[in-house]
């Protein structure tokens, strides 16, 4: 089989990649492990970046997103047993969507699915050859039988766990990673958010937060151990550390309910560098991985999307590889600016080992002084919407 663009991993970097490059006539086909619903199984990212939607709306696989999103013109910060408001509309002119990864990666398939994109699920093995030269290839083993994928290009879109950046390893790879003493533990349940908008919570007992799918479907997450086991925290256990976590007055409006997802993710900030070797592009989680706090994984991996889209289209349309060739140095640029961004929010809002009755007053300090100044707020919000691309 020969195709332009070969795509490993159906995410949101892939889907979205595969989709913008359909749309521009470039051929391409998406390699991914799992099955089609293992992939939709996952509840990851809550919050698009209006670069991320534009984008979406620019694949054609925004129309839903649209309809059913929450534009969010703020959220608030909650420390010392007050809460403020950060509002990001006033700050910056613009808003954040608030829709899950799952919906958009749905939105994504379900458009490749109508124009007629090719995706092999459950493809075993997956391993990119011979992309230091011109003609490279992508082999990989379906229902027992090894399959080779001839291209021009290969986009490991493949995430922190894929084998593009294996493939790299060893090949002037730099890796640069921050590993951090604690997870978060999430719920999703079909009850009311405690709040139209976002709340992210400093406290003592360590860093909650208050997000959203729907008007009835909340998602929560509190700060836990490395040690935390799922099974040792019962719903009930759960809903009362979380309000422990809040203002009384956030805490008593809250509507709990069973959960009807829950589980631990581990926090790391990590990139790659470079992300270009030869015919061979890292994007996305495949790249680069920031804590969740500041709601930028998925947004980087659109903002690469971006970038290696653009050089592709000009390579076939322009014959010009001048796009392809800074897509390493631009892509970096953005994610090291959101790196940065996500670990000063993860060290403001978290409780670490060493944080102490005197690091908790310098945390409360600080977002004191944030909350208070025109400056930092907007220092905050310019960076919480997405810095330009
Ligand atoms: P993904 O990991 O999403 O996709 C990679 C795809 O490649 C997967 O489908 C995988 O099955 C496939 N794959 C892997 N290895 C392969 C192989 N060898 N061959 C073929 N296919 C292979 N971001 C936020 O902004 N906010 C959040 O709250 C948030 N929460 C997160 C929680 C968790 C538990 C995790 C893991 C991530 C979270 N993220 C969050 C980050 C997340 O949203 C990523 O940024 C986003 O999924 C990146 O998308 P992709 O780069 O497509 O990688
Ligand atoms: C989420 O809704 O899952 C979410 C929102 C904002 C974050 C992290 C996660 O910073």
């Amino acid at each position: 089989m020969r195709t332009q663009v070969a795509i490993i991993g159906s995410g949101p970097s892939g889907l979205l990649l595969g989709q913008l490059l359909t749309n521009a006539g470039i051929d391409n086909v998406i390699l991914e492990r799992q099955t089609r619903d293992y992939v939709l199984g996952r509840i990851r990212a809550g919050v698009l970046e209006e670069g991320t939607t534009h984008m979406l709306d620019e694949a054609g696989a925004g129309e839903r997103m649209r309809r059913q999103g929450l534009p969010h013109e703020g959220f608030d910060l909650t420390f010392n047993g007050r809460r403020h408001n950060i509002h990001l509309h006033e700050l910056t002119g613009k808003r954040v969507m608030v829709y899950g990864q799952t919906e958009v990666t749905r939105d994504l398939m379900d458009k490749r699915l109508s124009t007629g994109g090719v995706t092999v699920y459950e493809a075993a093995h997956v391993e990119p050859h011979d992309f230091d030269g011109a003609n490279p290839y992508v082999t990989y083993e379906k229902d027992g039988v090894t399959h080779r994928l001839d291209c021009d290009f290969i986009a490991g879109c493949d995430g922190f766990h894929g084998a593009s950046r294996k493939a790299v390893e060893g090949k002037g790879l730099e890796i640069f990673e921050r590993v951090y003493p604690f997870g978060w533990l999430g719920i999703v349940a079909d009850v009311p958010p405690v709040h139209h908008e976002l709340i992210y919570a400093n406290h003592p007992r360590g860093f909650a937060l208050c997000s959203m799918r729907s008007p009835t479907r909340s998602r929560y997450y509190v700060q836990c151990t490395l040690e935390d086991k799922v099974e040792e925290w019962s719903d009930d256990r759960f809903w009362d550390e979380l309000r422990r976590r809040l203002p009384p007055e956030t805490a008593e409006t809250m509507t709990t309910g069973p959960s009807i997802e829950k589980s631990i993710a581990p926090l790391r900030s990590f990139v790659a560098e470079p992300m270009r070797f030869g015919r061979l592009f890292l994007v996305g989680d495949a790249a680069h991985i920031v804590p969740p706090t500041g709601a930028k994984g998925l947004n980087l991996a659109a903002s690469d999307v971006r970038y290696l889209f653009d050089g592709l289209r000009e390579h076939y349309a322009e014959k010009s590889d001048a796009g392809i060739d800074v897509y390493s140095q631009k892509a970096l640029s953005r994610v090291w600016k959101a790196e940065r961004f996500s670990a000063w929010m993860t060290s403001t809002m978290h409780r670490f080992d060493d944080t102490g009755p005197f690091g908790q007053r310098i945390q409360e300090a600080e977002l004191d002084y944030l909350v208070h100044s025109q400056a930092a707020s907007a220092s905050l919000a310019e960076n919480y919407v997405g810095l330009p691309y």
